[in-house]
């Protein structure tokens, strides 16, 4: 129960309390937005030691004398990971103030130590605490890869042999999710593409990936992250289908999908797309379906990343996590 309250929030509580301890105080004077700032209730964590794992969560709370623009912000103190809660209101409680696990800004929250903070901006409240995650949230979903387990028997990968090339599993720095992200980075002078990692379906037991049929409830969702510096990425996503259902990908009559993610930030990003909303490149530009042109997950052969950049504009890179697919909408990081 370590607290700092910064300004006057402390000292205007010992003088309020006085004024007011014997007035029994009515809810009309709660919602006053004119009179005065005061903290009638110290901020609070119902559960500093919170299992998202188990399904618990934790509820922020406070009580002022009337109704204010507030935010709590917890911060993942190893993931980085941030969590802003907003509001305008006399009371932080259940019903405005809860919190289930998830992240404004990924990476994901890991079981660790999270800083917190509350400030109201109109005063200059500030309030410092912590709090413990002792279990994260459990994603439903299909997850391709999260590289917390090292190259899964069935992946295969290609890597141009040029200069500075990585390609590889690491944790230099804080993943998107969990520890571990895979790392795609060099210089090919000679051709865009600088290597590539391929997820058969059947490095997942089958001869497709067992998804649905219904190409518009589902999400393809990544996490990718480029360094600061780095202007010239092409991540190229292909989803190729076995649309005859015999158990093998004929290159030039089943359809093959792709998404093509460059000109990110710096930073971790989120991508999700529908299924049913990726579109057949040839040489990165729209074309006519190679296939049956029907969306078909169910028929999933294999998913390829290939990680390109042009020959000429030198060194590139770009870190990926989580590739999972979600049921019914985006990935709820
Ligand atoms: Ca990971
Ligand atoms: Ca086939
Ligand atoms: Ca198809």
């Amino acid at each position: 129960m370590k607290k700092n309250i910064v300004l006057f929030g402390l000292l205007l509580l010992v003088l309020s309390s006085c004024e007011r301890d014997d007035a029994a105080f009515e809810g009309p004077a709660l919602d006053d937005i004119y009179g005065p700032f005061v903290v009638l209730q110290d901020f609070d964590i119902t559960d500093r030691s919170v299992d998202f794992e188990a399904g618990e969560t934790t509820t922020f709370t406070a009580l002022f004398s009337k109704q204010v623009d507030w935010e709590v912000q917890i911060k993942g103190l190893e993931s980085g990971a941030i969590k802003s809660i907003t509001g305008f209101s006399a009371e932080l409680s259940t019903s405005n103030a809860r919190w289930t696990g998830t992240t404004t800004e990924i990476p994901l929250f890991k079981e660790e130590m999270c800083a917190v903070e509350l400030r109201v901006p109109s005063d200059t409240l500030v309030v410092y605490d912590t709090l413990n995650v002792t279990g994260v949230r459990n994603i439903t979903g299909f997850v391709v890869a999260d590289f917390e387990n090292g190259f899964q028997p069935g992946w295969t990968g290609f890597v141009q042999s040029g200069a500075d090339m990585s390609f590889n599993i690491t944790d230099d720095i804080p993943a998107a999710q969990g520890s571990k992200y895979y790392d795609m980075g060099g210089a090919v002078d000679w051709d865009w593409l600088i290597g590539l990692i391929d997820f058969p379906a059947t490095a997942y037991g089958a001869p497709h990936f067992p998804l649905s049929t219904d190409p518009a409830n589902i999400y393809f969702n990544v996490m990718l992250y480029l360094p600061q510096g780095i202007t010239n990425e092409v991540v190229l996503f292909q989803f190729r289908e076995d649309d005859n259902g015999d158990n093998i990908y004929s290159e030039n009559n089943e359809d093959i999908f792709s998404l093509e993610v460059k000109n990110l930030e710096a930073g971790w990003h989120q991508i999700s797309l529908r299924y049913g909303d990726l579109a057949t490149l040839v040489n990165g530009a729209p074309a006519s379906p190679i296939g049956n042109g029907l969306y078909e997950p169910h028929k999933l052969f294999k998913i390829s990343v290939l990680f390109l950049a042009n020959p000429n504009s030198g060194y590139s890179q770009t870190l990926m996590d989580y590739l999972i697919f979600t049921t019914g909408g985006p990935l709820v990081p």
